[in-house]
């Protein structure tokens, strides 16, 4: 840990950034990919990485770096996050792990540490995949996991493209892809675990596999009144029969797995009127892929089975598909070995949300460390870490980057 860490100054970051897009009378934002919230959210992230004297870079696909040089050069140890948010977002995912390595930074610029090697903060490109998917697109194109043209050419619900979008926020740059020579996250668990558990630090071992499928229906509208239900095509009874058969499948296949439908449009949406053609997304998640799999399969099936029943013409499209990876045994040692060194408790524990950090790990000595949820909450306003749990986690990161980087 660093005597020069001030808590204070990251929670008053966090702060600033979560005004940019602040949803009225919460603590949260929304700050979808390449808007103007994002934009703003990044030249203020440029502004306090210009400050620190790093040197600021922008990559094809929009992801910025600040780099502090090391006493050699080659590859940086990285760390970092996101500053896009979900729809109805809270404050702290992405956003801590982004500020949090500004404050590691910032502490060695004011105790004159110099480290081996560099040492980067990211900024990674729509990690959360609402307005574009897939989601940690960003990492993914950097670590050669997405293609740059097939996410550029990635279109929002209004036909704007993420490369046009990221040229009109001025963030389309054209820094060259790097391996690291180690990537370390520090992100909120978003979920239950710590804090049931009782514990401060969780040592992350893995990322569960996620699926994301896109379903159209296509059925018949018509008058509520007039049509005899023996004649009816109700798509927006076969999306809601997909929605209630999502939860079952999970249940039924158990374990780790979870579904959730979060999208569900029905068209025209009108009280007297059958609708015509629905869409709705399917979310599934597994540590087991070969699980994860029965499940889509088994959601597929019954999605073709209702839609065929009702006579609606059911469209799929898969909107991303990443399996389970595991991150390097040795670097969360160390995550464990600073944690309990700084007196904390430690869980080892799968994440259950996706991370810029799963791209990084097939090339290169990954973990994150996680910071309890209160109330397990995430992906919404009421998002909350205890000032005490956001200073245990940074100086973990803080000593952990500090062993990275020699
Ligand atoms: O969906 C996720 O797990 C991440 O927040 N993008
Ligand atoms: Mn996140
Ligand atoms: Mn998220």
């Amino acid at each position: 840990m660093s005597g020069s860490i001030d808590v204070e100054r990251l929670a008053a970051r966090l702060e600033e950034l979560a005004r940019i897009g602040a949803i009225e009378g919460t603590h949260g934002c929304s700050r979808l990919a390449a808007t103007d919230e994002d934009r703003a959210a990044r030249d203020l992230v440029v502004d306090w990485m210009r400050a620190l004297e790093l040197e600021v870079t922008v990559d094809a696909i929009g992801n910025v770096f600040g780099t502090r040089a090391g006493r050699t050069d080659g590859p940086p140890v990285v760390t970092g996050s996101h500053v896009d948010t979900v729809a109805r977002g809270g404050r702290y995912d992405g956003n801590l792990g982004v500020v949090a390595g500004l404050e590691v930074l910032e502490a060695w610029n004011a105790t004159g540490v110099t480290t081996e090697r560099p040492v980067a903060v990211g900024v990674f490109t729509n990690e959360e995949g609402v307005r574009f998917q897939p989601d940690m697109m960003g990492s993914g194109v950097h670590q050669g996991f997405f293609e740059l043209a097939d996410c550029l050419a990635a279109r929002d619900a209004d036909g704007l493209t993420l490369g046009d979008e990221l040229a009109r926020i001025g963030y389309a740059g054209d820094a060259e892809p790097f391996t690291p020579h180690a990537y370390v996250e520090l992100h909120i668990e978003q979920g239950p675990v710590l804090e049931e558990a009782g514990v401060t630090i969780g040592a992350v071992t893995s990322v569960q596999g996620i699926s994301w499928t896109e379903l159209l229906l296509d059925g018949q509208a018509n008058h509520a009144g007039t049509t005899p239900m023996r004649l009816r095509r109700d798509a927006g009874l076969v999306a809601a029969e997909i929605a209630a058969g999502a939860r079952r499948i999970a249940l039924e296949v158990g374990a780790d797995q979870v579904a959730t439908v979060g999208v569900m449009e029905l068209v025209p949406g009108a009280v007297n009127v059958i609708p015509g053609s629905a869409r709705l997304t399917v979310d599934l998640r597994n540590t087991d892929d070969g699980a994860l799999r029965e499940a889509e399969e088994r959601l597929l099936e019954l999605a073709r089975d209702l839609a065929e029943g009702e006579g609606v013409a059911l469209t799929e499209r898969s909107l991303v598909r990443l399996s389970p990876v595991s991150f390097d045994p040795g670097t969360i040692d160390l995550v464990e070995r600073a944690a309990r060194a700084l007196g904390h408790d430690v869980l080892r524990m799968p994440s259950g949300a996706g991370h810029d950090a799963q791209m990084f790990a097939p090339n290169c000595p990954t973990a994150m460390i996680f910071v309890p949820s209160r109330d397990g909450i995430s992906h919404d306003p009421s998002e909350f870490t205890e000032p005490k749990e956001l200073r245990a986690g940074v100086d973990v990161l803080h000593d952990v980057l500090r062993e990275l980087a020699g």
